[in-house]
């Protein structure tokens, strides 16, 4: 059997861990919204409700998942709503260049739009074959499969449109801005002019 590549300082644990900061949040469906909002095309933000959400055209992404602590999970089998869609729905200024992605709580990742638009991310609702359970993001999350899984949000309520390049929650707290496995950019000091605006 030929040897699975996975990304440099990488290895496959024999669970899928659970990893996150604070706490794993109650999905309440009449209080729940996905918004859309920051530099849209009309300036004004768009709101989604969950029965809106779930009835969006569905697709599907197996890919790999990489943790920056260390962990490769092979295969995962995700399957929602293309940010395509979304984008689609609720288009963005000309000037966007780059997304902030917010979960309940104020957790966020940013990412270069193409990064959003890449066919590997998706705004996922099931894994594996079965609804995301709550500590995996349920009732949906963002899987950004080419960057290491900080930038995979779960628990997603927010969407912002940017024009210019800012720091997520991590991104912030000494992680790497671009965040590519293959390249391992673990962290912040490993950046290179260009890979992220300026750290304060
Ligand atoms: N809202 C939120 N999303 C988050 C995190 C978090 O702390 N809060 N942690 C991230 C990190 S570091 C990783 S590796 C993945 C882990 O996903 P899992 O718990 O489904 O394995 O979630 C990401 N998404
Ligand atoms: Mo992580």
């Amino acid at each position: 059997m030929g040897e699975r590549r996975i990304p440099p300082g990488q290895h496959v644990p024999r669970n899928w861990p659970v990893l996150h900061y604070g706490r794993v949040p109650a999905f309440r469906e009449e209080r729940w919204d996905l918004r859309v909002f920051g530099a849209t095309a009309s300036g004004a933000a768009h709101r989604l409700t969950w029965p809106q959400l779930r009835e969006l055209p569905r697709t599907a992404v197996t890919a790999d998942f990489h943790c920056v602590t260390k962990f490769t999970i092979p295969d995962v089998h995700w399957e929602g709503v293309a940010p395509a869609t979304l984008v689609e729905l609720a288009p963005p200024a000309p000037e966007a260049t780059h997304v902030m992605v917010w979960a309940e709580y104020g957790y966020s990742a940013n990412m270069a739009l193409g990064d959003f638009l890449h066919r590997d991310t998706l705004l996922a609702l099931r894994r594996d074959g079965a609804e995301l359970s709550p500590e995996h993001g349920f009732p949906v999350r963002l899987v950004v499969s080419r960057l290491y899984g900080w930038k995979s949000v779960k628990w997603v309520r927010g969407v912002e449109y940017l024009t210019r390049d800012r720091r997520g929650f991590w991104e912030e707290r000494g992680y790497h801005n671009r965040a590519d496995p293959w390249r391992e950019q673990r962290y912040s000091y490993q950046e290179d002019d260009g890979d992220g605006p300026p750290l304060l």
